[in-house]
């Protein structure tokens, strides 16, 4: 009886707000990623996402930077010409230059951290100026993996043990400031290269190598093209499920709350597959002739983040969000 009267009173509320006797238009979430299909973030927004959210959305996704160029999501969601992307802080930090602590080397320790410093309050003034000022909600994170460092070379050329030895390596790296810092704050020469040019830019030699997790070096083919990885996991990368504010002040508090929970499951499940991924695919890799080894981590910590100190980034990160991310580490 509750079931029958909560559906009676949503087609009330549907009815009201299109302004007619008929049901209400059904609406279309469409994403845009540079992401593949495959990638664990998009299975699990198309697996998971789209049927919790179908009884009134269609989700439309556009996968491999077809709908817009890699790192113009955010603004095309600002602009009303897109209602979800799969955003990075790094793309935030273009806006908002506080959101390179969380793109920051060696500061998120894992997935779990990730997720306990998304639901701190520490992120309310963070989330809340991003609504404000472009229109844009951050619904939920999702865990992208630990990036390493990815070489055409094989180890018998360049034996990666220490930033020093990657002194002049052409390290693609995605195309924003705070990514290239990060490149350099590794030791590399970092060059800006769309994620979709990658694979190409390294079997042509245009780059040295890349920095992605093991999944994206699977799903991506990296390793038909590279033939080492230095394990630094110099950044436990995060995206966020960014979604339009403007659409989803036009849904239903009820709406709200299913689209709500769809984007915390889309990247629950997300993350469990793709920590499995990475806890499986190197034996895969290494069958297809790629070594992976683990460099001196200590080495790689120290430098990355005394790169970092007094830096233009530093800078901008409010007084004490980094000392509380830290303590919501192990
Ligand atoms: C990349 O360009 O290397 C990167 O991994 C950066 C991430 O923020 C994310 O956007 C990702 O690409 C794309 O979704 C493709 O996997």
């Amino acid at each position: 009886r509750r079931a029958a009267i909560g559906a009676a009173l949503s087609v009330g509320v549907m009815v009201g707000a299109a302004g007619s006797a008929v049901a209400q238009d059904r609406m279309t979430f469409t994403l845009a990623t540079a992401g593949s299909e495959t990638d664990q973030r998009s299975v699990a927004m198309a697996q998971v996402f789209a049927p919790m959210v179908s009884e009134f959305a269609d989700y439309q996704p556009g996968y491999n930077a077809t709908l817009f160029a890699q790192g113009t999501e955010l603004e095309a969601i600002s602009r009303g010409n897109l209602t979800m992307s799969i955003a990075s802080a790094q793309e935030l930090a273009q806006f908002f230059p506080e959101f390179s602590i969380f793109a920051t080397g060696y500061v998120h320790q894992d997935a779990a951290h990730q997720v306990r410093v998304f639901n701190d309050p520490l992120m309310d003034p963070f989330k809340q100026k991003v609504e404000d000022e472009l229109g844009v909600k951050l619904l939920s994170v999702m865990y992208l993996g630990r990036r390493h460092v990815n070489l055409r070379q094989s180890r018998e050329e360049l034996d990666v043990q220490t930033p020093a030895d990657l002194a002049g390596v052409n390290l693609r790296m995605p195309g924003t400031d705070a990514w290239q810092f990060l490149g350099s704050a590794l030791g590399a020469s970092p060059t800006p290269v769309a994620f979709t040019e990658v694979y190409t830019a390294l079997s042509t030699g245009a780059v040295d190598g890349q920095d992605n997790p093991l999944p994206t070096v699977v799903d991506a083919k990296f390793y038909e093209v590279t033939k080492q990885i230095a394990l630094t996991s110099h950044l436990v990368d995060l995206n966020y499920i960014a979604f339009s504010k403007e659409t989803w002040d036009s849904l239903t508090a009820d709406q709200q709350l299913t689209v709500q929970r769809a984007a915390d499951a889309a990247a629950a499940w997300g993350r469990l597959k793709q920590l499995d991924k990475e806890n499986s695919l190197a034996d895969f890799i290494r069958s297809q002739g790629v070594e992976i080894y683990t460099p001196d981590l200590e080495a790689f910590r120290t430098h990355v983040q005394a790169q970092y100190v007094g830096s233009e980034f530093a800078a901008a990160w409010p007084e004490g969000v980094l000392e509380r991310i830290n303590e919501l580490g192990n």
